[in-house]
């Protein structure tokens, strides 16, 4: 089975997608994810540039082969948009050897580990007693793990929440926006966020906050250790972790289960930080981490060290990663609870995908591959448009994590 045309397919459908669409000789054809929220066109370019053009007349069927041929053969090895480019080539071509056997990707993985996938949703607000409002609203739709994320009282934005009655969209102008962030403000009022959480929805519902990147690891040993009370589901990001010895420092004050990689590309961005039990999920997903060829390398890792899978699922990852990633999810041995983010109306118009929503779960549907496909007359009617995710300053102007 030869691939004899790999399309790009760039859309806007209320935000930023890249789809590769790989088609095969006997007609077959798959879809890989290649989105890189606020760096598309990077890999467009690579993927029309220098990727696509070595597929032509590969045998589909040898994903490994084409992998390694990728990852080994590009010198320049690993990075965002290399990998992000790779992982595309790889969705698409599990894609195109599931429906060849006609089967869901998750039996081609291995079968199910489970009969269903747990997700979290997102609860966001501008003030605490709106977060107890969207809790409730995700509890009615039947989820039972949250994320929360609050407006923080002086800072006019931060990291999760979005403007009034709008749905959070942090890629929000085509030049980077500027925020501003203060730790001693956003410090003192999370705890009473969780605090009021606990008092209202008691002890049972899995809570989970994103701290994206902003502390330094002893700010965050001591919010770990401040939150041990609410009994979080997992902290996450609580540090940048290029260096990951920093994670040492947090470990050593704190209980609270560690969340951290969504932003991580390759095996060796979390070795560290799995292989010394320094985080308890790994965020790595699909399209970020070189497909699910390298993503069940990184799980396998973990599962040596009780490390669980978490993988990321915001909305600028496209449904096409949402429902490979809910085969993956359904296979892994080491699952631990994965991200949904949902999309809006035109992105569901675009993506067809058999995956369905049951009480807090996910299921990944039985078509054959990953079960989700792409209207390519209704994505023409969403053009790209350049969004940037935002940049973040303390309010001496330094610059920060954002
Ligand atoms: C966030 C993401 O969902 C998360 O955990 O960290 O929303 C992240 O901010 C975006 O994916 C960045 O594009
Ligand atoms: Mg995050």
């Amino acid at each position: 089975m030869k691939i004899i045309e790999g399309k790009v397919i760039v859309c806007s459908p209320g935000r930023n997608f890249v789809t590769l669409k790989l088609v095969t000789d006997e007609g077959i054809y798959g879809i890989g994810d290649a989105t890189l929220n606020g760096r598309e066109k990077s890999v467009v370019s690579f993927l029309e540039d220098y990727v696509v053009p070595c597929l032509i007349g590969q045998d589909a069927s040898r994903i490994e082969d084409i992998w390694q041929y990728l990852y080994r053969g590009v010198y320049w090895r690993r990075g965002a948009v290399n990998m992000t480019a790779i992982a595309a080539v790889d969705m698409a071509l599990w894609d195109i050897k599931a429906k060849a056997a006609n089967m869901p990707l998750y039996q081609l993985l291995g079968g199910k580990s489970r009969d269903k996938v747990m997700v979290y949703a997102h609860a966001n607000g501008h003030d605490i007693e709106e977060v107890v409002d969207e809790v409730g609203k995700c509890l009615e739709q039947g989820y039972q793990a949250v994320r929360v994320q609050c407006g923080i009282p002086g800072l006019d934005k931060t990291y999760g929440v979005g403007k009034k009655n709008e749905r959070y969209e942090p890629a929000d102008s085509s030049i980077p926006s500027e925020h501003v962030w203060n730790t001693t403000k956003y410090m003192t009022h999370v705890p009473q966020l969780f605090r009021r959480l606990r008092d209202v929805y008691g002890d049972q519902l899995e809570l989970l906050h994103d701290v994206h990147h902003r502390l330094t690891p002893i700010e965050a040993a001591r919010l770990g250790k401040e939150l041990e009370p609410c009994r979080l589901f997992w902290m996450e990001d609580p540090v940048p972790a290029e260096n990951q010895e920093s994670f040492r420092l947090i470990r050593q004050h704190t209980t609270t289960p560690l969340a951290v990689g969504e932003v991580f590309n390759s095996i060796f961005d979390c070795k560290s930080l799995i292989e010394e039990q320094l985080i308890d999920y790994i965020r790595a997903t699909v399209v970020h981490a070189g497909g699910i060829t390298h993503l069940r390398r990184i799980a396998d890792f973990a599962s040596l060290y009780h490390v669980r899978t978490g993988c990321h699922g915001a909305t600028d990852l496209s449904p096409v990663s949402m429902g490979s990633a809910l085969h993956f999810d359904s296979w892994v041995p080491n699952f631990g609870i994965q991200e949904h983010m949902a999309h809006n109306e035109l992105t569901e118009a675009v993506f067809s995908h058999g995956y369905q929503f049951e009480a807090g779960h996910f299921v990944p549907g039985e078509r054959p591959g990953h079960g989700v496909d792409i209207d390519e007359q209704l994505a023409k009617k969403y053009p790209y448009k350049r969004a940037c995710l935002p940049v973040n300053r303390l309010e001496d102007g330094t610059l920060w994590n954002w």
